[in-house]
């Protein structure tokens, strides 16, 4: 019946996240009781350009609690959008955007947007009978991602002295994704064995992301080679390129108009030539972030510079159509990094994906350094056949239901599924 498709109601609770904050999880039920539920993830290192989050700022939970964000799913949205059919997902968003109604969706939360928006995407693929990445990316999903694998951490995500924020690899060699996810285990234990060994055990501790930390080491030269010494040792040399991502926006001191590496000041020009010899140095694939978020300038040089190196936008464009435009027109960056909580809806993040595709941008679906145990990451991966997904470590459950969501969707997809390995720039 067509009132099955209908929303009775849509309800919001307080959950917590993988940094053990709360986060907001909403369910979105349908006349005929098809449940579509979702969570929204939280970053700590964030752009300022990002949709703003609906946080309590009250005693409990340090002022994280999402409270307030729950009352707004309950009272606004429920009345908002009780009746509509959860098919229209481009028409709810419409509504939600239009009622928000500011730039930086400051009056219902980026947290609330997302969590909502992707709720109703999931309570349309129940009742459709369909999985999630088929319903949004239709019969033509079936790109599995390079996994970008998140092995050491510094700047704000871990407590090493290392400034850049991420040394990731991508196991580009593997054949298929399964082969992928083997790959980036054994390397990931091998390094854990490494850096043990060279800087003691307390390199096994992990930051948020699972990452592993080695003490007093803030020289990224180390980190690669590390890193590319238990690529060889797993007898997989050739197999794996490495992926940076500075998250520079955090590094950066605007008053001195420098950024902070290893105990001292250096400039834009100065920053750059440390890109340029670690490109040299390593198979050094893809920088996210190498300047902060708003040096568009930066970004188109080193983007001239290192012509065959994937340089990414995060807290340059948020997710945002209005500035990943801006991006283009001055050839700032040649990949998007997508994560639907910067900009809000799942409709608004489809547009983004797609402008850069057809702009010849690359795009690098997300995570966020907190997340929960939903798994609406690893379909959307699939769904827009974005050809690569970054996930953080592969030891986590939060991380792990990711990669855990995309093996079961390899499976299902059987010989229709293609890994983008090497051609994870524009697998199609
Ligand atoms: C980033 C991320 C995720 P956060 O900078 O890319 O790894 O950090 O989610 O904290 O913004
Ligand atoms: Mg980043």
């Amino acid at each position: 019946m067509e009132t099955d498709f209908l929303i009775k109601y849509v309800r919001g609770r307080e959950i917590i996240d993988s940094r053990g904050n709360p986060t907001l999880e909403v369910d979105v039920v349908t006349e005929a009781n098809v449940l579509g539920r979702a969570s929204a993830p939280a970053g700590r290192s964030r752009g300022k350009y990002e949709a703003v989050e609906i946080r309590d700022g009250s005693k409990r939970y340090h002022g994280l609690g999402v409270q307030k964000a729950v009352k707004i799913v309950n009272e606004t949205l429920n009345s908002l959008l009780k009746g509509r059919d959860v098919r229209l997902q481009r028409e709810i968003d419409k509504i939600l955007i239009e009622y928000d109604g500011t730039e930086d969706k400051s009056r219902l939360g980026g947290n609330v947007l997302t969590a909502t928006s992707l709720a109703v995407a999931k309570a349309a693929a129940a009742s459709l009978k369909l999985p999630l990445y088929k319903y949004v990316g239709g019969s033509n999903a079936h790109i599995l991602p390079v996994p970008m694998f998140l092995y050491v951490c510094g700047g704000k995500l871990a407590a090493t002295d290392l400034d850049f924020q991420e040394f990731n690899v991508m196991p580009t060699g593997a054949k298929t994704f399964s082969e992928a996810i083997q790959m980036g285990c054994e390397v990931y234990h091998a390094l854990a064995d490494i850096l043990s060994k060279k800087f003691g055990k307390y390199s096994l501790n992990v930051g948020d992301e699972g990452s592993l930390s080695p003490p007093k080491v803030d020289d990224p030269n180390i980190i690669f080679e590390s890193i590319l010494e238990a690529v060889e040792s797993q007898g997989y040399s050739g197999k794996f390129v490495l992926a940076l991502d500075a998250a520079a926006t955090h590094l950066f001191n605007s008053m001195s108009g420098k950024y902070r590496f290893r105990g001292k000041e250096v400039d834009a020009g100065e920053l750059m030539e440390i890109y340029i010899e670690l490109a040299k140095k390593f198979p050094l694939a893809s920088i996210e972030d190498p300047f902060h978020e708003d040096d568009f300038e930066s970004f188109a040089e080193i983007t001239r510079k290192l012509k065959d190196v994937q340089i990414v936008g995060d807290d340059l464009f948020v997710s945002n159509i209005k500035r990943l435009k801006k991006g283009i027109e001055c050839g700032a960056a040649n990949t998007i990094l997508l994560k639907v909580n910067q900009i809000g809806t799942l409709s608004e993040a489809l547009d983004t994906a797609a402008y850069a595709m057809r702009n010849n941008y690359s795009v690098l679906v997300s995570e966020r350094s907190a997340q929960t145990e939903d798994i609406w990451l690893a379909e959307l991966t699939v769904a827009i056949n974005a050809g690569q997904i970054k996930n953080g470590a592969p030891v986590r459950s939060e991380r792990v239901a990711q990669f855990n969501q995309l093996l079961r969707i390899e499976e299902e997809l059987g010989s229709a599924a293609k890994y983008a390995g090497e051609n994870y720039r524009s697998p199609i």
